[in-house]
């Protein structure tokens, strides 16, 4: 089945240098990236993307390390689209224990747990259909995918934009 997957390379994962291992990692998937963005992580957004985990406790640092503040602030945002684009991306990325993790997969290789107990596991990936649609959409604009999977709107709007001076 044709699906899309989002892809988060976390703060740790910019930090250490480790976007182009990714990258190549994931392009033994043969899917196509459809949108990429770099993203400076608001509170909101992080919370947004994390409310399942609300009442872990771990949530509060969670928080911090995806908004980048025990590396540097900012997350590549990946939107992969191919068959079975889910769990190939799941498969190379390891269990989310890092240490649990195969040591081939990109979370078994280049995670950590910090001694404050959170999985600095390198990447995110969509763990299915429901959370895949839900996370694209929290991440990306319709405009910054360039296939059309979902449906859109056309839509009015009157809000203030920031354009080049
Ligand atoms: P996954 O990212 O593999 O889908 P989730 O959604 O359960 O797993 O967890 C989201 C993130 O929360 C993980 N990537 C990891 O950074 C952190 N996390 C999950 N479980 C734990 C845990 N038991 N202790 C510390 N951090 C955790």
């Amino acid at each position: 089945m044709v699906e899309m997957t989002l892809v988060l390379i976390k703060p740790d994962g910019l930090k250490k240098s480790l976007t182009g291992n990714v990258l190549t990692r994931l392009s033994e998937t043969k899917l196509d990236i459809v949108g990429a963005r770099i993203v400076k992580v608001s509170r909101e957004l992080g919370e947004e993307h994390y409310k399942h985990l609300v009442d872990m406790p771990f949530y509060e640092e969670l928080i911090k390390y995806i908004m980048g503040d025990f590396h540097k602030k900012k997350v590549m945002a990946l939107t992969y689209w191919g068959e079975d684009a889910i769990q190939k991306v799941r498969d190379i990325c390891g269990k989310t224990n890092p240490e649990e993790a195969d040591a081939v997969s990109i979370r078994g290789a280049y995670g950590r747990i910090t001694t404050r107990g959170v999985y600095e596991n390198v990447i995110h990936a969509s763990a299915n259909k429901v959370d895949a649609e839900r996370e694209i959409k929290l991440w990306f604009k319709p405009s910054e995918i360039i296939i059309e999977m979902y449906p859109t709107v056309e839509a009015e709007e009157k809000t203030k934009v920031i354009k080049w001076a």
